[in-house]
């Protein structure tokens, strides 16, 4: 809560890939519902991105088109304070403080770790292993209130809270306990080509992922390929992954329930319940690409929000951060 008494909201998202309709429906699309009543931060983490190997030019490309992204789905930068993480150094300072109080065990339990650790093999490195405390600093830093993320990021979410009751604990009320914020609709978008397995940016078959950015031929032509079962009813069940998932996709762009998606398409096969998926995602992303390519095409307005976000979040990152480091007990000059 900030000192007015207006609760915050604060989430993020990597530059690590071309951004997906997981990071879309789960994460980005909610986002905007908070900008009028919260004091909203959202950050594009850089600096979680870099726990695995990226190219330098296409993370600097990426984090450009993260921001705009933002901003084409509807988040407007005077309403919201939209930044770079590594822009904001207090992050970094307040992550090695709680590293300090953040057990070797619990990091160990993390299940994102164990699955980028085995996807990883030859990198293996302590920022990986050290990512959660590095969001919980993210998070705390602006004494957050609520935090939009898909499903994926709940372990992440415990983990910001018990740091966070852990050092109140110790000393006293510093640091505002935050709670996830985990949309029913959309909070885990699965691989069209293993529905199994969470949709990623990160994954190499392009064919698995559909990017926000993708155009409409592309999209409709991986709906039409996605991985379904050998049943030929539209029907919400178990052992239907491939099913359900796109039952879900079409839920999240059309907010019909599942009941009424079923009704629908009674009667009718597979192949025409993915065209039409495919056509209801095309068009609600149409208008998010056209604004992108626009801001794409405006480098210096970008860097004029970064610029600001970075000088607000900054701002209100010292607040926290000079009160962790004083009960700590650093001295000031
Ligand atoms: N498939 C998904 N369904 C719903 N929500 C998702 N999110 C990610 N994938 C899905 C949510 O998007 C936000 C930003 O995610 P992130 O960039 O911080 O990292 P991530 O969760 O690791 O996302 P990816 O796409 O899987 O990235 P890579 O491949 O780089 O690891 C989060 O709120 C996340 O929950």
């Amino acid at each position: 809560m900030t000192s007015d008494n207006q609760q915050v909201v604060f989430s993020g998202v990597q530059p690590s890939g071309n951004l997906t309709i997981g990071n879309y429906l789960g994460a980005i699309r909610n986002f905007a519902a908070f900008s009028e009543a919260y004091k909203c931060y959202y950050c594009v983490v850089d600096m979680h991105a870099i726990t695995v190997r990226q190219v330098p030019a296409e993370l600097r490309r990426r984090t450009y088109e993260t921001l705009a992204l933002y901003i084409a789905c509807g988040l407007d930068p005077n309403k919201n304070t939209l930044y770079v993480q590594s822009h904001v150094p207090a992050h970094a300072e307040l992550a090695w403080i709680l590293n300090c109080y953040t057990m070797f065990g619990e990091l160990s339990r993390m299940t994102q770790f164990k699955d980028k650790s085995a996807k990883h093999a030859d990198n293996v490195n302590a920022g990986l292993f050290t990512y959660p405390t590095l969001m919980a600093a993210d998070i705390l830093l602006y004494q957050t209130d609520r935090v939009p993320v898909g499903v994926d990021q709940q372990q992440h979410i415990e983990i910001a809270r018990d740091i966070a009751v852990r050092f109140n604990g110790v000393y006293g009320d510093t640091f505002t306990v935050p709670e996830g914020i985990i949309s029913e609709h959309g909070k885990k978008i699965m691989s069209l080509a293993d529905p199994t397995k969470k949709m990623s940016k990160s994954d190499e078959n392009v064919n698995a992922v559909v990017y926000i950015l993708d155009n409409k031929d592309d999209i409709l032509r991986k709906f039409r390929r996605a991985v379904t079962d050998s049943d030929t009813v539209v029907r919400f069940g178990e052992g239907k992954d491939g099913i359900n998932n796109l039952m879900t996709i079409y839920s999240c762009f059309t907010d019909k329930s599942m009941e009424e998606i079923e009704r629908e398409f009674d009667g009718r096969g597979y192949g025409d319940f993915k065209s039409a998926v495919g056509e209801v995602c095309a068009d609600a992303l149409a208008p998010v690409r056209a604004e992108f390519d626009r801001l794409m095409a405006d480098k210096a307005y970008l860097e004029d929000v970064m610029q600001k976000g970075a000088q607000d979040a900054a701002y209100n990152a010292r607040k926290t951060l000079s009160k962790v480091k004083r009960k700590v007990g650093f001295t000031t000059l």
